[in-house]
């Protein structure tokens, strides 16, 4: 399996970091083209969507979007069960798109501010910071349902957490969730995610 992604992508870092939890053997690709994923042969011949991460099987076939990729990951009969099957289960699940809402925000933000001056909208940077202001304290509220290790919707937060920290350190998170900042550090701590943290 060859999972085709950029360092700095939380999507793609927390599909990894699954991997990783999972025990699966996979390679890790870069694009050639990480600027303008549409040029790039191999992510356009394999995902129309133009985005990383792709997953592609030994046999060629292309699985994304991220949920889709760890969902794929998480079937495999190796390692943990990283969503559980039971009651929780879409309490899980709904705590994952919290969290893939709060990467969303923070790309879509990151991708605005990098917008020549006269281009910048400041009122969408503005909507994307407040999104995930709300989405941090709805996870300090909530931290104990979000558990620790490897679980999904754990994996998912403190990932799009350090993506803040990375593209958006003025939103200064910790200030408000001194929980969760707790808890950010511990899960930082796991081999996973030291695998996989990116240069910043
Ligand atoms: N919903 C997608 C989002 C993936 C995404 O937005 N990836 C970014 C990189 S962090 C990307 O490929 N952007 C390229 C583009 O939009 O042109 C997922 O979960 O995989």
């Amino acid at each position: 399996m060859q999972l085709i992604t950029l360092a700095l992508s939380p999507f793609g870092r927390k599909a990894h970091i699954v991997a990783l939890e999972k025990g699966l053997d996979i390679t890790i690709t870069a694009p050639t083209v990480p600027t303008a994923l549409f040029q790039d042969p191999l992510v356009v011949a394999k995902n129309p969507l133009a985005k990383v991460p792709t997953l592609l099987l030994d046999d060629g076939t292309a699985i994304y979007d991220s949920p889709v990729i760890c969902a794929y990951l998480d079937s495999l009969r190796q390692g943990p069960s990283l969503v559980p099957d039971g009651a929780d289960r879409f309490g899980v699940l709904t705590r994952v798109a919290l969290a893939d809402g709060m990467m969303d925000a923070a790309v879509a933000a990151r991708q605005e501010s990098i917008r020549p001056g006269g281009e910048r909208s400041q009122a969408c940077i503005d909507k994307q910071r407040d999104l995930n202001l709300r989405a941090v304290a709805a996870a300090e509220a909530d931290l104990a349902s979000f558990g620790s290790g490897a679980r999904l919707d754990a994996i998912a937060l403190a990932v799009a957490l350090t993506y803040l920290d990375i593209r958006h350190p003025g939103i200064a998170w910790r200030d408000r969730a001194p929980k969760l900042a707790a808890w950010h550090a511990e899960m930082e701590q796991r081999p996973s995610f030291v695998a996989t943290r990116p240069a910043s």
